[in-house]
């Protein structure tokens, strides 16, 4: 696959959508294996690694940390054949192609499997879910320089009424939200379980301006470390069509050069600090950083 345009579009915007980078029957593998994944091994994961909105409500499911692989720091796959496929999806070649496209690497610049995340499944249930606070994912990330890029993976049709992501480009983005040329801007703490920190200025305009990012099963889209997003809840349920899931697969993939930024990993921590955390269960911790 050729994505030269996606990379262009990437490197003006600050994100891309990859329309079918799976096709149907990829997408539909991809649910089964989901659902598959969600029979076979997240019941016996721990409370570390699975969060819920509603805890003791399977259905409420909203992050898995790592999904296919042992929880144990330096655990290899789980057992069974979802585990396996989900475990292995960030090996994917069209996955490792696009990231290194997007982030104009050569081959072998893109940081190993090993060194990066192993992997994200997000969902938000109709309901119950929360909204994801606007933010920069290189504030968890601390990576210098700046050359990270996340994937999302629809597993379902995702729109504007079952919490699709939405993105501030970078030609709307003006003065303090000028992504990726101002670069990282101050975030604090939340107080949302799986995404503990938010950008500290964010006003209802800001929000207003930010392009939802409507998504078939196996569409893809990838966002910039400095690229804001946020999403809302699944509020589904309240629409003629009635109560829908909305579920993804994600991978973060950086470049080899990158190093940890001291001072923005101090900020973060500092940040964490002031939720209790750790301990709290908050995703991008557990699969970012280990605290002592
Ligand atoms: O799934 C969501 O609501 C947000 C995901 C996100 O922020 C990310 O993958 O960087």
């Amino acid at each position: 696959m050729d994505f030269s345009a996606a990379a262009a579009s990437f490197s003006e915007h600050g994100f891309v959508v990859v329309r079918g980078l799976f096709d149907e029957a990829e997408a539909e593998a991809l649910e089964t294996h989901v659902i598959g994944y969600f029979a076979e091994a997240v019941p016996s994961r721990g409370a570390e690694s699975v969060f819920y909105d509603v805890e003791g409500d399977a259905s409420s499911l909203k992050y898995i940390n790592h999904p296919g692989h042992r929880e144990a720091e330096g655990g290899g796959l789980e057992g069974g054949e979802a585990a396996a496929y989900l475990g292995n999806l960030d090996e994917e070649p069209r996955m490792l192609a696009l990231a290194q496209a997007l982030l104009g690497l050569e081959d072998g610049e893109l940081a190993p499997r090993g060194e990066r995340g192993r992997g994200e499944f997000f969902a938000k249930a109709p309901g119950v879910s929360k909204p994801t606070p606007p933010h920069q994912d290189n504030f968890y990330f601390s990576w210098k320089p700046a050359s990270v890029v996340t994937f999302w993976l629809a597993v379902d049709p995702i729109d504007e009424e079952n919490g699709c992501l939405r993105y501030m480009s970078q030609e709307i983005a003006s003065g303090k939200h000028a992504n990726g040329k101002q670069g990282l801007l101050p975030h604090h703490a939340s107080h949302v379980k799986g995404f503990s920190q938010r950008l500290q200025e964010f006003s209802d305009a800001d929000a207003a301006l930010m392009q939802p990012q409507v998504l078939r099963p196996g569409d893809l889209v990838a966002h910039h470390g400095l690229t804001i997003h946020r999403a809302d809840a699944n509020t589904s349920h309240e629409s003629a069509g009635g109560a829908r899931p909305r579920r993804a697969f994600g991978c973060v993939y950086h470049a080899a050069e990158c190093v940890v930024d001291e001072e923005g990993r101090a900020n973060y921590v500092r940040s964490m600090s002031e939720q209790g955390l750790p301990g709290g269960g908050y995703a991008y911790e557990l699969t970012n950083i280990t605290l002592g």
